[in-house]
């Protein structure tokens, strides 16, 4: 008798579970649609493949052919001497250190190559090369003439006149793009800093030469074989994470409000629902405003609008993904489709006649997604391409920018009759004011007569806000879509606390109704709730891209200045978060927000865990040299407990810890006189 072949049965992919992936309502409904249409997105990819748990723990070098050497903890931990070693003998620590400012480098050079890329745009804008941009902030550019050591008057016949604007662009411009690759002295923007900090950078030997320097310094001394010291490796990784913060990142933001606009508080919508189904939906999705600025002006044109009414449409209707949604919603009040994990999703809708990418942050599956509809994928950077055959490129060149802008918005106004019948836009969509800015903080929270943070750190003072936290980063697929965000947020300002947000923290913020004034009553202890409501801002203030991250850097040096909250930033009642995050980008704002004094804790992981004394030099070391350490707490709620109890110690460090259990006591006092 044959022995019975067994067949093997048929592998059923791993599906996610909606409700376990997500807890915003239409990114479940769109994971249903996808599953039930069998197109595989990233959140059926993460129940299917688990992370590497020796590259989660940093401990992975594969610098050389001789590797990758893996350096495992051992099950009960270390007893005794680490004896973990590469087949060169690097350590467990020179691993991890590597990798990690590794990390840095990248993030950087992400940050800082889009921030060059404004830079060269406005040269180009300023000599007459890019015609179709401008200086729409002329006071910006007066503002931050002078760190550039441009004058912004000229004497003529012994009187002082402004100077042309044109003039001092070009000034600007010039000294703007050396910033990247000058010869001698350190970046100019590091004096926007406070004094204190300055001079601790000084006394490290951490002030950025130039951009570009910090980051090849790092891919040279992290080569096979050169530093072997992970103190002396994190002090370059500090230094290429000022490069970004305070140099690439803050030169990137400033010349975009020159050339597009400083933001100001505006309305707007979140979530996949502001698509519309009788209307071209156009995404625009990646980092850099450049290109997806003209798309703006080229959607609204009323040639385009027309030319969409001809193919049946009612109009043109815009949306974002990651930051160049942000870019757009905090300029032109566009909303944002979604956040970093609902790329796909735009596309699954159906109704998605093109979606726009330039760098950063795009899924190579949304090529695999778009084959299923009609969408037309088109990536426009000459550094972004893909390789699936369904892709368009189109090569944007500033030069001819609104051209190249009115070919992408014709290509999908032409699409738009090529959508399937089924088509399915999910219905939630919330209300949300972005826009803020360093500037607007100041309208808003500011001394109409001082002209600076006075109302805020008053308020800080008597302990009305009980200090100030910075939420930013990603979404990772590892967790929950937003849970963490919006559960950490929801924390601080039940206690109190303002939140600052950037990224894609902030969009999340926005889908689940935060950036309203009306979610003070709703959310906030009775501190904030009461400044909130009294001068009609939301309590948690959209600052932004991730680029936009230098906006909190100078919010809290204005803070500083402001007086009656110590002398810098380590001293204010404040703390960083990114409770989401999975760029290396998000590994170099850190750093920057730790060498700059800030408290940082980081959700889901750090990839820290195998080297022990390395992490121990992130988590602790580090406050004694900046004022600054990292954390991890992946917990959303014991997260923003220990940036509260962090904000509580500086409160006790500076005496005003009493004046908030006086403002709460009254507060408390009132309310059982049922006064309130
Ligand atoms: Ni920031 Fe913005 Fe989002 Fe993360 Fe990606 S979009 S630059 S990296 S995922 S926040």
């Amino acid at each position: 008798m044959s022995e019975e072949k067994k067949v093997p049965a048929a592998k059923t992919p791993k599906l996610a579970d909606p409700m376990e992936a997500s807890i915003d309502v239409a990114t479940q409904e769109m994971i249903r649609r996808a599953q039930r249409l069998e197109i595989e997105t990233v959140f059926d990819r993460a129940v299917t493949m688990k992370p590497c748990a020796i590259g989660l723990q940093g401990i992975c070098c594969k610098n050389c052919a001789m590797g990758p050497c893996r350096l495992p903890l051992p099950k009960n931990g270390i007893e005794g001497e680490d004896t973990r070693k590469g087949l060169c003998g690097a350590t467990a620590n020179t691993i991890a250190a590597r990798n990690f400012v590794r990390m840095i480098a990248a993030g950087a050079a992400a940050h800082s190559d889009h921030g060059r890329g404004v830079a060269e745009t406005f040269y180009a804008a300023v000599t007459g090369n890019a015609p179709d941009y401008g200086i729409k902030d002329p006071a910006k550019l007066v503002q931050i003439a002078p760190y550039f050591d441009v004058a912004t008057t000229v004497e003529v016949d012994g009187v002082v006149k402004d100077r042309e604007i044109k003039e001092i662009a070009l000034a600007v411009a010039e000294k703007a793009v050396a910033e990247w690759g000058k010869p001698e002295g350190t970046l100019r923007y590091l004096k926007r800093a406070p004094q204190p900090l300055q001079d601790k950078w000084e006394k490290e030997g951490v002030r950025p030469r130039n951009v570009d320097r910090e980051i090849v310094d790092i891919m040279h001394r992290t080569h096979m074989g050169v530093d072997q010291d992970y103190k002396n490796l994190m002090k370059q990784g500090t230094r290429c994470s000022l490069a970004d913060g305070w140099g690439g990142s803050m030169i990137g933001t400033d010349l975009q409000d020159v050339m597009f606009g400083s933001p100001s508080p505006l309305q707007s919508e979140a979530n996949l629902g502001i698509m519309k189904e009788d209307h071209v939906n156009i995404i625009v999705h990646g980092h850099e405003p450049l290109l997806s600025e003209m798309i703006v002006a080229a959607a609204q044109s009323q040639e385009m609008i027309d030319y969409a009414k001809e193919q049946g449409a009612k109009g043109i209707q815009l949306g974002g993904i990651c930051c160049t949604a942000n870019e757009l919603l905090q300029r032109h009040g566009v909303p944002p489709a979604g956040t970093f994990l609902q790329q796909e999703l735009a596309i699954i809708t159906g109704a998605c006649d093109a979606m726009v990418v330039d760098v950063q942050c795009v899924f190579q599956n949304l090529a695999n997604v778009a084959k299923c509809f009609h969408t037309k994928l088109i990536t426009t950077h000459p550094i972004a391409k893909m390789e699936q055959e369904n892709v368009i490129h189109i090569e944007f060149d500033e030069h001819y920018a609104m051209q190249d802008a009115k070919r992408i918005v014709k290509m999908a106004i032409d699409n738009f009759n090529n959508r399937g019948a089924d088509v399915m836009i999910p219905q939630h969509k919330t209300t949300q004011i972005a826009g803020f800015g360093v500037e607007s903080i100041q309208y808003h929270l500011g001394g109409s007569f001082r002209g600076d943070y006075f109302t805020l750190n008053d308020n800080i003072i008597n302990g009305r806000i009980r200090g100030i936290a910075g939420v930013v980063g990603c979404n990772n697929a590892r967790t929950k879509h937003n849970e963490e965000h919006i559960t950490l947020i929801k924390e601080l300002i039940k206690n109190d606390v303002i939140v600052l947000t950037t990224g894609c923290s902030a969009i999340a913020a926005g889908m689940h109704g935060l950036l309203t004034p009306g979610a003070a009553a709703v959310h906030c202890g009775p501190g904030l709730a009461e400044v909130c409501e009294t001068v009609g801002i939301p309590p948690v203030l959209h600052l932004g891209s991730c680029v936009d991250n230098s906006r909190i850097l100078l919010a809290a040096t204005e803070v500083v200045n402001a007086g009656g909250l110590g002398k810098d930033i380590c001293d204010l009642p404040a703390a960083g978060s990114a409770p989401e995050w999975m760029s290396e980008k998000a590994i170099s704002i850190g750093q920057y927000f730790v060498a700059s004094g800030v408290y940082t804790v980081f959700g889901y992981h750090m990839p820290v865990e195998g080297a022990p004394e390395f992490k121990n030099h992130l988590y602790n070391d580090m406050e004694k040299i900046y004022g600054g350490k990292w954390d991890c707490e992946p917990d959303p709620i014991k997260h923003a407990h220990k940036m509260i109890a962090h904000i509580d110690k500086k409160r006790a460090e500076l005496g005003i810890d009493k004046a908030r259990e006086r403002v709460l006591m009254d507060m408390a006092d009132r309310q059982a006189l049922g006064m309130e």
